[in-house]
């Protein structure tokens, strides 16, 4: 019988890298692709590791073009980065092509696979252990937003059509409740509740772009904490991954959700909710990160908008994980029962965290950009 090692290793023949295959292992976290870590010998004895994945095709129905967005925006960023000698610690994201030179391989049991260079010495939090993670985190998603900022916006296509449009996934929401193809509303009321009762806020983001008061940049749409690779030495933010979801979108959507993803004490999938908060001293190192390397771009708008941007991403959250337990769990992957409603109830918590601390949030963001 062939083994997963067999599988990495016959995915790993098809892509232009040299060496000995010796071994290779699946990576848990993340919520979407099949993540696979290879280990190659390279003839002078040096060992070379890589990422293989294979892109979800129920989210993404066309893996290509998310291939040439992201083929587009390496090398973007890598022509930048060595012109300008400016990186985050030496390290960026690489694309190896197939044998053929196309930018991703057909895998033997189906799917499209791509081959990244490992990220080395760092890894990914689901948690946040500390503010200088938090900043530096912050810090880096600002700089890809900015090192994109002059990327054309039409260079880069739409791969899943009105990801943050959350009135959106409200509506999508409401036809699940009125479906309920699995029996599950009778549960969830109070979290219903909670969601609709907020109902009015879920278009504030795109009514400002309507009115031409926001534009849409480039932006990286999936900036939770785990997408970027942290040093494991020095808790430096080394290099943004995850590049699926690279799209026009609002800057805005992108610091929301790393509020989101980087200042609860505990993991999205929490079953205590009670557990949840927004801790103000996270939010705090976040935004001076991120404007460290925003601020040059951001309008005042969108400055006043950062404390609202992480509240709308974590109740537009809430309604997609609480949208995809009652359609049957067929979006995010999930590894128990009540899975995706566990972390809708933390992404609900969240927002009543923001709720009840916005006024400081907007405080310390205007004493910031002052200063
Ligand atoms: P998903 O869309 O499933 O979240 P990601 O691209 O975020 O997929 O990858 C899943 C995980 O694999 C990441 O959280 C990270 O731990 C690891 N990973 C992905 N790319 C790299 C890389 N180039 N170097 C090191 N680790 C990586
Ligand atoms: C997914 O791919 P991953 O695990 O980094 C999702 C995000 C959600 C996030 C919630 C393409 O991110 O939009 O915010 O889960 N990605 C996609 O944890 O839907
Ligand atoms: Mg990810």
């Amino acid at each position: 019988m062939k083994s997963r090692k067999d599988d990495i290793a016959a995915i790993g023949s098809q892509f232009a890298i040299d060496g000995t295959f010796i071994e290779g292992e699946e990576v848990q976290s993340g919520h979407i692709n099949t993540t696979y870590l290879a280990a190659y010998r390279n003839e002078d004895g040096g060992i070379r590791r890589y990422i293989f994945q294979r892109i979800n095709e129920n989210v993404f129905p066309k893996p290509l073009v998310v291939m040439k967005n992201i083929e587009r925006v390496t090398n973007h960023i890598n022509r930048k980065v060595f012109r300008k000698k400016r990186d985050f610690g030496g390290q960026t994201l690489n694309l190896y092509p197939g044998r053929d030179g196309k930018n991703c391989i057909a895998g033997g049991s189906g799917g499209i696979w791509r081959c990244y260079n490992f990220i080395e010495g760092c890894k990914t939090y689901d948690v946040v252990e500390n503010t200088r993670q938090a900043y530096q985190a912050a810090k880096a998603f600002g700089a890809f937003q900015d090192l994109v900022s002059d990327l054309p916006i039409e260079r880069v296509e739409v791969t899943i059509p009105g990801f943050h449009d959350t009135p959106e996934r409200y509506s999508r929401l409401i036809k699940a409740i009125k479906s309920d193809p699995c029996d599950r509303v009778k549960d969830v009321q109070q979290e219903i509740g909670f969601i609709t009762s907020r109902e009015s806020i879920t278009g504030v983001l795109l009514d400002h772009l309507a009115a031409g008061r926001l534009i849409e940049r480039v932006t990286h749409n999936d900036t939770k904490l785990n997408n970027v690779m942290i040093d494991e030495q020095t808790d430096e933010a080394v290099c943004v991954i995850d590049l699926d979801t690279v799209m026009p979108g609002l800057a805005l959507y992108d610091f929301g959700d790393l509020i989101r993803g980087a200042t609860s004490p505990v993991a999205e999938d929490e079953t205590d909710a009670s557990k949840v908060e927004m801790r103000l001293p996270m939010f705090e190192a976040i935004v001076e990160g991120y404007l460290e390397t925003a601020a040059n771009f951001l309008t005042p708008l969108e400055i006043d908008l950062l404390p609202f941007s992480a509240k709308l991403i974590s109740l537009e959250t809430g309604i997609r994980f609480l949208t995809d337990h009652l359609e049957g769990d067929k979006y995010f992957r999930i590894h128990r029962d009540n899975h995706n409603l566990d972390r809708c109830r933390t992404q609900l918590a969240l927002v009543k965290s923001i709720e009840d601390q916005e006024e400081q949030m907007l405080d310390f963001v205007k004493k910031w950009h002052r200063a």
